[in-house]
């Protein structure tokens, strides 16, 4: 098909619209998996002077796109209008037809978009169809950062797998925990509400069957504002030993819970879970009898997941830096040492595998409270 280059010129002020559309798609980051969490701005000119005239993000679960919510704000302004969109414009017949004929319909003369998608239905077909129709297209405005709010969407078509975040909480000295020691504070509120706020960004967050077994977390979003934004709730559970009473497997019904499991696992285990309204999912295990990494994350991107926060233990975390798999590291240092009987946070790999590793870049580092957060993430 069509490759031709795009054929209009980026103006001064496109990267300001760019931006807003950004912080749009941002709103729904974490609920509209399958689909990626775009943003769409509708710009007109006023007196010479740009006005925004519709704003919008892909909707929860990914319907309405989110050019549609913003063409339907917009109305009669769209006419003559520039749009802005964080990705390209889909160019196939969905539940509803393609964003891109929509936008040439509406009367829009211009699009501005920040990156081509990676979806083969839509990837240059999306702007390919707006040129078609006479539009003016222009790409690759804000491209990296386009990419970047959308990094799941691309790696799960490219890869086959979501994005993966690794999240740490260590003590002064470098533990997650002390032996036998129960649930430690490691972190201040401050980071705990951090924590909640990537949770609800993510589309999806995964734990080892000792975590839940030691904790009896809920692995839930608890903030104000941010009900509903709960992401579903992954174990590592090679034999399925999650139990029935748990907290997880009580709540289910609520947000769902699914157990990544081998064949080591009994079909009475496996029964029982199912019963309690688990989803149980049976994946290859490693030389030494645990979850398989990579299968595992090909069974979540086949279920639509995009982005996945991962929260420990120590077994989980170090079987998935072992996989080479880890995108981004979250890791929150707290005040106070833990000392004796202290639990390292990769097993038998030191921390230093992420932090001294030349390909994780320090992207940014914060102080929430008494506690200290960086984030690294891996070169490409
Ligand atoms: C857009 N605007 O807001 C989003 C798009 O399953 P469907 O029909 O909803 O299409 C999903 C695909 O559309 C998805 O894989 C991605 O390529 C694109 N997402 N496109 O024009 C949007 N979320
Ligand atoms: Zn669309």
């Amino acid at each position: 098909y069509d490759v031709a280059p795009d054929s209009g010129k980026v103006l001064p002020h496109d990267e300001r619209f760019m931006r807003m559309a950004l912080a749009m798609g941002r709103r729904t980051r974490g609920v509209t998996w399958p689909n990626p969490s775009v943003g769409a701005v509708i710009v007109a000119e006023k007196d010479g002077v740009p006005v925004v005239v519709g704003r919008g993000a892909t909707a929860p679960s990914g319907r309405p796109h989110a050019e549609v919510v913003a063409l339907a704000q917009a109305g009669e302004k769209a006419r003559g209008a520039t749009a802005y969109v964080t990705l390209e414009p889909c160019a196939h017949w969905g539940r509803t037809g393609p964003c891109a004929l929509a936008l040439s319909q509406a009367g829009i003369a211009r699009v501005v978009i920040g990156t081509s998608d990676v979806n083969p239905r839509v990837a240059d077909k999306g702007a390919m169809m707006l040129r078609e129709a006479g539009v003016e297209v222009v790409r690759g405005v804000l491209g990296g950062e386009c990419r970047a709010a959308n990094i799941g969407h691309f790696r799960r078509f490219a890869e086959g797998r979501p994005q993966v975040a690794l999240k740490l909480a260590v003590s002064a000295d470098g533990f997650i925990g002390r032996r036998g020691g129960g649930q430690v504070l490691i972190t201040g509120r401050e980071v705990q509400r951090f924590v909640h706020i990537m949770r609800a960004e993510a589309d999806a967050i995964l734990v080892g069957i000792g975590t839940a077994l030691a904790d009896d977390p809920m692995l839930d979003v608890r903030l104000d504002g941010l009900a509903d934004r709960s992401p579903v709730r992954y174990i590592f559970d090679s034999a399925a030993r999650l139990p029935i009473g748990s907290q997880l497997v009580k709540t289910a019904g609520q947000v769902p819970v699914k157990v990544l499991t081998t064949a080591a696992a009994t079909i009475e285990r496996t029964t029982a879970l199912i019963k309690a309204g688990v989803e149980v999912i049976t994946v290859p295990a490693d030389e030494a009898g645990r979850i398989d990494v990579r299968a595992a994350l090909h069974a979540l991107a086949h279920r639509g997941v995009t982005r996945l926060m991962v929260e420990g233990g120590a077994a989980t975390a170090e079987s998935f830096v072992k996989s080479g798999l880890v995108d981004e590291v979250v890791l929150s240092t707290g005040a106070e040492p833990i000392g004796e009987g202290g639990i390292a946070p990769l097993g038998q790999m030191p921390l230093e595998t992420i932090t001294g590793n030349p390909a994780f870049t320090r992207v940014s580092t914060r102080r929430l409270g008494r506690d200290r957060v960086v984030h690294y993430r891996r070169e490409e």
